[in-house]
């Protein structure tokens, strides 16, 4: 768990978490737009970042892969903020990215986990995540942590613009600060992922399926997965389903739905019977005290409620861990993947 979300957070010492960013909390609230640049798992935290941002502020975001913005000749206009994600600060294709942005006159603005990293350099200003080394390759509790400051980032500009109500203003906050505490309660449940795990690990391929902020968090779970125990795995929007993956349902084809009481509950139910009509296997992640998807599916994995926007910082967690035993099972190497590098700096 980040240091961001350590402790308890005062609306009035909430933005000394922003560092460097405290500064630019106004250019935010009067962009019109914010593009987020990032890769992999830094990605996901981005679009997690394009639903906080577009909600709560109201401002126009679009979020890309810093692998293809120098190939599409972006269109950056006065007053757009580039942000770059990078838990490294190192990846080159993000700090191409952010350099070609820079030349076109935009803000350039940077959530970066390694103190002094070159894309920390190169921004204008930045929070880092002080998420701590990751030991592993791949990204995990950088992920939290990002997701973590772009939160706070998004409720800080919505506060100032004024979107967002005093009553919503406090809630957000307060709920951040009792993540790590419903944190803990889902890292409580790793023997019950574990047994679950035990019966998928020999499954060839995965489908993850969430809708609203649950969308980039099925991206996220299906990465960790290919990443870590190299079973091939997709992530889409549950409404997504329809329009090609449900081809591929059958009983091998375990699939796991983000089922969270939300704005986008009842579709998502309606998704998960569709997928038990074709007798897919099913794992949903639901809200504690589930009972409907519980009746309808072949496992759950219950995590604490807190506010919608807020809910990716927990979601994330069960399918962290659901990879991480698959692999473990699997015989493989959690923390030195093959093929996979810490930093991608060509
Ligand atoms: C981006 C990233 C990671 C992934 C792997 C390769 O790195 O795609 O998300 O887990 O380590 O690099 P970064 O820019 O966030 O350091």
């Amino acid at each position: 768990i980040s240091d961001c979300l350590r402790g308890r957070i005062h609306p009035e010492e909430a933005w000394i978490k922003l560092g460097g960013l405290r500064d630019y909390i106004g250019k935010l609230a009067n962009s019109k737009r914010i593009v987020f640049v990032a890769c992999g798992t830094s990605w996901h935290a981005g679009l997690v970042g394009e639903y906080l941002f577009e909600e709560l502020a109201r401002i126009n975001v679009e979020v890309e892969y810093a692998s293809e913005f120098r190939y599409r000749n972006p269109i950056i206009r006065e007053g757009d903020i580039v942000i770059a994600i990078s838990q490294s600060g190192e990846t080159a294709d993000t700090l191409a990215a952010l350099e070609l942005a820079k030349s076109k006159g935009a803000i350039i603005l940077g959530v970066c986990n390694v103190v002094g990293s070159s894309i920390a350099r190169v921004t204008h200003a930045g929070v880092y995540t002080h998420a701590g080394p990751e030991i592993g390759v791949a990204s995990t509790k950088a992920f939290t942590a990002q997701v973590s400051v772009l939160s706070l980032m998004a409720i800080a500009t919505a506060h100032q613009k004024g979107t967002i109500t005093e009553d919503t203003f406090r809630r957000l906050l307060w709920e951040l600060q009792e993540m790590p505490k419903k944190v803990e309660m889902i890292l409580q449940k790793a023997d019950e992922i574990k047994d679950i795990s035990k019966l998928f690990t020999f499954a060839s391929n995965f489908i993850f399926l969430g809708r609203g902020l649950n969308f980039p968090v099925a991206l996220e779970g299906a990465l960790k997965l290919k990443e870590i125990s190299y079973i091939h795995a997709e992530g889409y929007p549950a409404a997504e389903m329809k329009h090609g993956p449900i081809a591929l349902i059958d009983e091998d084809m375990p699939v796991v739905f983000i089922a969270t009481r939300d704005s986008s509950y009842e579709k998502v139910v309606s998704n998960i019977q569709e997928v038990k009509a074709r007798k897919g296997r099913v794992i949903a992640i639901v809200s504690a005290g589930e009972t409907e998807v519980q009746k309808m599916v072949d496992f759950t994995i219950e995590i604490p409620n807190t506010h919608e926007m807020l809910q990716p910082l927990l979601s994330v967690i069960p399918l962290q861990l659901l990879s991480y035993y698959i692999a473990v099972l699997r015989g493989r190497n959690v923390d030195q993947p093959r093929n996979l590098a810490k930093s991608v700096t060509v």
